[in-house]
C-alpha cells in the first residue's frame, strides 16, 4: 500500500474524523442560518412539521460535507501525488438511494450527529427520510454500480464514477385501482446539498454533420467530420465516501446544456419560444433515465444520451491523464494504459470505445494500430445479461446519422477483426464471418443493426460476467466463438453488495448486536460473521436474533399500514419478493401459488397452515404491457384475499407501492423468506438474494444466479431449491415445451388460471386479468411459469411446516446472515482489481 503524507494535513487526511458534537451543533445551525436563510425566533418552531425537518436536513448534510469535500480534496491530492492507476467506471445507472444516514455511517459519525440532533429537539433517523432518493437507475445494474463505488472507497482505490444527471431520475410509481402510474421523480427540485458543480470541467460534444475525405500532400486521404450541432456537458461531482477508510471518490455525472443559453436575436424580437429551442433540446438529452425507445424520437434520444456521457467522460479522462501527466502522444500509450482502466458497465457505454479512438485518431495524431492497442488494453466490459433483447443493437442509418465519423473507425475496427483475427482462426469461413462481425446484416425486412456486445467483446481485453453460472452460460451459450479466439479473455466476477448500506446503516438492531458479538470489523470483514455459526443452536443467540427480526417486522408492519392501509400481523411469516417487474423474474409464479393457496384455503377453511404474508416491490417499464397486467393482477388478487373474512387472515397480500433503495431499507431487515424464483439461466446474478440473506432470511429459489454460490455457502438444509435447472429448462426447450400439458393435467394450475378468465378478481370485468393466463398458454409461457409451479409449491409448504419450528427457523436465519461473507462488494472489487485492473490502494495510514 503507498503511503503519502507529503503536503497533507495528516489530521484531516486520516479515517478519524475530528468533528466533535460542539462543532457539528454549530456547523448546522451555521447552515440553517447562513446557508438556508433560516430565522428561528426564540427558538420558537414547529419541530414536527416537515419543512423545519427538511430545513435540518439539510443543513446537516450540508454541516456533514463540509467533513466529505475536504476529505475528497486530501484524496485527490494524495491519489495524484502517489501517480496510481485510476479505475473509470462508465454506466448509465447509479441507484444511489440516499446518502445522509449512509454518509454518517461511514464516516462513524452517526452516533455524534444522533446527539446533537436530539439535543435539539430532531430524530436523526427521522430526518434521513427527508432526502431524496437519487434513484438515477433502474435496477440491479444500478445498484451494483453504487454498491461497487462504496467499495472502492472503503478499500481506498482511485476511482471515478461516470453516469449522467438525470433531472428526473426513475418514475414514481402509484397505484390507482391497482394499475401503475408514473409521474416525475423531482428529487433536485430544489437543488441537492450532496453535489459540486465543476464548470472547469465543462466539455463541449460534437454530433451530426457530415464526413469528407481531405487529400493529404503524401497522397493519402483523411476523414474530416464537420459536426452539425454541439452540446455542452456540465460535470456534478457526488462525493462518495469510503467506510473507515481515508479515502472519499466522486461520482460524476454529466448534466446536458445548449452550447448558448439561448438566441439573442430572436429573444430580442419577441419569439421567446424559438429563441428557447436549442437550449429545450440539448436538455431533453439528460431529462430522464430511459426515454421510452417505442418510437424513432426516442431511440434517438437514447443513443444520444449513451454518446453524450461516454464523449464527455473519455475527454474527462484524457483531461485529468494530461493535467498529470502532461501532453498523450503515442510515445505515452504504454504510460496511459498502466494509469486508466475504463470499466463498460454492461452495452449502454460502448460509444466510448469509439470516441477514444475518434480522439486518439484524430485529436491526438495516433497511427491507427497505436490507438487501437491502446484501446484494447484499456477497456473491460462487463455484461449483466444473457436475454437476447437486452443485448443493444442500433439501426446503423441511426448512427449514420447522428456519428458519422464513429461508424468510418466502427467499420474500420470491424474490417480488421473479421479480415485479421477471424479470418486467421477460420479461414474463409463466411459463417463465422457473419456470426461473429460487429454489423448485423439484418436482411428479409431488417434494418442493419449495430452489435454493441460484439464490439465491446472485441475492443475489451477482459468480458466478465456477474456469477458464475452466468459467466459460464457467457462462455457456452452467448460468446461461444469469442471464447474460442481469445480463452483467457472471458472471466467470471460474482456480484456483491456493500454490508455498509445493507446491513449496517439499514438494520440498527442486528448491526448492534453483531457489534457485540464479533470482535471485528464485520462491517469490512463480512467474512468474520462466520463467527455467529457457533452460535446458531444457542437459545440464547437464537431468542436475541429472532427478537430483532420481530421488532423489524413491527416496524414494517407499519408502513405497511401508513403506505397501503392493509394490515398485517408481525406474527406472520414475511415472505419478500422485490425487484424489477419482468416475466423472467416470475413474480406471476408466486401470485399463482399465491392463488392456489387462497383456492385451497377456501375449500378447507381448517387446512394447516401458519399464517404468512406475500409482500412485493417493483416497478415494470412503462412500455412493457404484461409486467403491468402483472402488477395489477396482484393488486386485484391482494384486495380480494385481503378482504375475505372467510380465510381468517392466514393468507395476506402487499404491494408497496414506489419500490426503491429507501424502501428496499425498511423492507429487507423485516423479511423472514426471500424469493428468488427466476427461470433457471436467465438471472445473471442477482443481488436482492444477497442482501435479504445477510439480514437473516431463508431464500425460496432456483438454482440461477447467485442463488447458486448462496447455496454453496449456506448449505442445503438452509435454503428451499425448486424448480427446473439450466439443463433441464435447456431440454425442455429442445424437446418442444408445451404449457398446456401442464395446464390440462394439473388441476390446480387449470382451476387457478381460468380463476383469472372470471371477473372474480375485477367483479364486473370478466377477462381483466386475462392477459396472464393467455402469456401463459397461447404465448408459449417462455419463462416455464407452468413446468415449474409443483416444484415451487411444494417448496412453499415446506417452508411452511419449517417456519412453525421456532428453533430450526431460528438457526437458519442466524446461518444465512453468518456465512454471506463471500458477497461483500469489497471481495468483488478485490476480484475486479486482481483479475482486470491491476490498483494499487492510496491510504493515508
Ligand atoms: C442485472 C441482472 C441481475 C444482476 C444485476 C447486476 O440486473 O441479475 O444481479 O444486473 O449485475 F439482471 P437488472 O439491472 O437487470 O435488474
Amino acid at each position: 500500500m503507498v503511503t503519502i503524507t507529503k503536503n497533507i494535513n495528516s489530521n484531516t487526511s486520516s479515517n478519524k474524523n475530528t468533528l466533535d458534537s460542539a462543532m457539528l451543533k454549530v456547523r448546522i445551525e451555521h447552515h440553517l442560518s447562513h446557508t438556508l436563510g433560516d430565522i428561528i425566533i426564540n427558538n420558537v418552531i414547529d419541530k414536527q412539521c416537515t419543512e423545519t425537518k427538511k430545513a435540518y436536513w439539510h443543513a446537516t448534510s450540508l454541516a456533514l460535507n463540509e467533513v466529505i469535500t475536504e476529505k475528497l480534496n486530501q484524496s485527490q491530492l494524495r491519489q495524484s501525488q502517489s501517480a496510481c492507476k485510476s479505475v473509470n467506471y462508465l454506466s448509465l445507472e447509479y441507484l444511489m438511494g440516499r446518502l445522509l444516514s449512509n454518509n454518517l455511517h461511514n464516516l462513524d459519525l452517526y452516533t455524534i450527529t444522533e446527539k446533537v440532533l436530539k439535543s435539539l429537539g430532531f430524530e436523526l433517523a427521522d430526518l434521513c427520510e427527508q432526502g431524496a432518493d437519487l434513484a438515477l437507475g433502474n435496477g440491479g445494474l444500478g445498484r451494483l454500480a453504487a454498491c461497487f463505488l462504496d467499495s472502492l472507497a472503503t478499500l481506498d482505490y482511485n476511482a471515478m464514477g461516470y453516469g449522467i444527471h438525470y433531472q428526473h431520475g426513475l418514475f414514481k410509481q402509484h397505484f390507482a385501482d391497482g394499475h401503475q402510474v408514473e409521474t416525475p421523480d423531482m428529487w433536485r427540485e430544489f437543488g441537492s446539498p450532496w453535489e459540486i458543480c465543476r464548470p472547469e470541467s465543462t466539455q463541449l460534444i460534437p454530433l451530426y454533420g457530415h464526413i469528407e475525405e481531405v487529400p493529404q500532400a503524401d497522397g493519402s486521404t483523411e476523414t474530416k467530420w464537420t459536426a452539425g450541432k454541439t452540446l455542452k456537458g456540465v460535470p456534478y461531482d457526488i462525493p462518495i465516501v469510503g467506510y473507515n477508510s481515508s479515502t472519499v471518490n466522486a461520482l460524476r455525472l454529466w448534466q446536458c446544456r445548449a452550447d448558448s443559453a439561448f438566441d439573442w436575436d430572436k429573444f430580442n424580437n419577441g419569439d421567446y419560444l424559438m429563441a428557447l429551442e436549442q437550449q429545450v433540446h440539448a436538455e431533453i438529452v439528460s431529462k430522464v433515465l430511459y426515454p421510452n425507445d417505442e418510437h424513432a424520437a426516442g431511440q434517438e434520444l437514447r443513443f444520444i444520451q449513451q454518446y453524450f456521457f461516454c464523449a464527455c467522460s473519455v475527454r474527462d479522462i484524457i483531461k485529468r491523464y494530461q493535467a498529470q501527466y502532461g501532453a498523450l502522444t503515442p510515445a505515452q500509450s504504454e504510460h496511459f494504459s498502466s494509469k486508466v482502466a475504463i470499466q463498460l458497465n454492461d452495452t449502454h457505454p460502448t460509444i466510448a470505445i469509439l470516441e477514444l479512438m475518434r480522439l486518439l485518431l484524430d485529436e491526438f495524431q495516433f497511427q491507427w494500430q497505436d490507438a487501437w492497442q491502446l484501446a484494447r488494453k484499456v477497456f473491460a466490459y462487463t455484461n449483466h445479461t444473457l436475454l437476447p433483447e437486452a443485448l443493444e443493437k442500433w439501426p446503423v442509418k441511426l448512427f449514420e446519422r447522428v456519428l458519422p465519423r464513429h461508424l468510418t473507425i466502427l467499420y474500420r475496427i470491424n474490417e480488421a477483426f473479421l479480415n485479421e483475427e477471424v479470418n486467421a482462426m477460420w479461414p474463409n469461413n463466411d459463417n463465422m464471418r457473419r456470426a461473429l462481425s460487429i454489423i448485423d446484416e439484418g436482411g428479409e425486412g431488417n434494418e442493419r443493426k449495430v452489435r454493441m456486445a460484439h464490439l465491446c467483446v472485441i475492443a475489451s481485453h477482459k468480458v466478465n460476467g456477474v456469477a458464475q453460472v452466468h459467466s459460464d452460460l457467457v462462455k457456452s451459450d452467448l460468446f461461444p466463438e469469442f471464447n474460442q479466439l481469445w480463452p483467457k479473455k472471458l472471466t467470471n466476477v460474482t456480484n456483491g453488495i456493500t454490508p455498509r448500506r445493507w446491513l449496517k446503516a439499514c438494520n440498527p438492531l442486528l448491526s448492534a448486536l453483531l457489534d457485540s458479538e464479533i470482535n471485528a470489523d464485520w462491517a469490512k470483514e463480512l467474512t468474520q460473521l462466520s463467527l455467529l455459526s457457533n452460535k446458531a443452536d444457542n437459545a440464547d443467540f437464537q431468542q436475541q436474533f429472532m427478537q430483532i427480526k420481530h421488532q423489524n417486522k413491527v416496524a414494517l408492519t407499519k408502513e405497511i399500514k401508513a403506505l397501503t392501509g392493509i394490515t398485517v400481523s408481525p406474527d406472520a411469516i414475511f415472505d419478500v419478493q422485490i425487484k424489477r417487474l419482468h416475466e423472467y423474474k416470475r413474480q406471476h409464479l408466486n401470485l399463482l401459488h399465491i392463488i392456489a393457496l387462497y383456492r385451497r384455503l377456501l375449500a378447507d377453511p381448517a387446512m394447516e397452515m401458519y399464517p404468512q404474508v406475500f409482500i412485493f416491490g417493483a416497478k415494470a417499464a412503462p412500455g412493457y404491457k404484461l409486467a403491468k397486467d402483472i402488477i395489477f393482477a396482484i393488486n386485484k388478487v391482494a384486495d380480494k384475499i385481503n378482504n375475505d373474512t372467510r380465510i381468517h387472515d392466514k393468507l395476506k397480500v402487499v404491494f408497496l407501492p414506489n419500490y426503491r433503495v429507501s424502501l428496499a431499507e425498511k423492507i429487507i431487515p423485516a423479511a423472514d423468506v426471500s424469493e428468488q424464483i427466476s427461470t433457471a439461466g436467465k438471472e445473471a446474478s442477482g443481488t436482492g438474494n444477497m442482501k435479504l440473506a445477510l439480514n437473516g432470511a431463508v431464500t425460496i429459489g432456483t438454482l440461477d444466479g447467485a442463488n447458486i454460490e448462496i447455496a454453496e455457502e449456506v448449505g442445503n438444509d438452509n435454503i428451499f431449491i425448486c424448480g427446473l435447472t439450466v439443463d433441464e429448462v435447456k431440454a425442455l426447450d429442445q424437446n418442444g415445451y408445451n404449457p398446456t400439458d401442464y395446464y390440462h393435467n394439473n388441476e390446480e394450475i387449470k382451476a387457478c388460471l381460468d380463476w383469472l378468465d372470471s371477473d372474480y378478481f375485477t367483479p364486473g370485468h370478466a377477462g381483466a386479468l386475462s392477459p396472464i393466463k393467455e402469456s401463459l398458454l397461447a404465448g408459449g409461457d417462455p419463462y416455464k411459469v407452468l413446468a415449474d409451479f409443483q416444484s415451487y409449491s411444494d417448496a412453499q409448504n415446506k417452508l411452511n411446516v419449517a417456519y412453525q419450528d421456532k428453533k430450526r427457523w431460528a438457526r437458519m436465519a442466524i446461518l444465512n446472515t453468518a456465512l454471506m461473507g463471500k458477497f461483500n462488494s469489497d471481495r468483488s472489487i478485490e476480484d475486479y482489481i486482481a483479475n482486470i485492473w491491476q490498483l494499487t490502494p492510496v491510504s493515508a495510514n
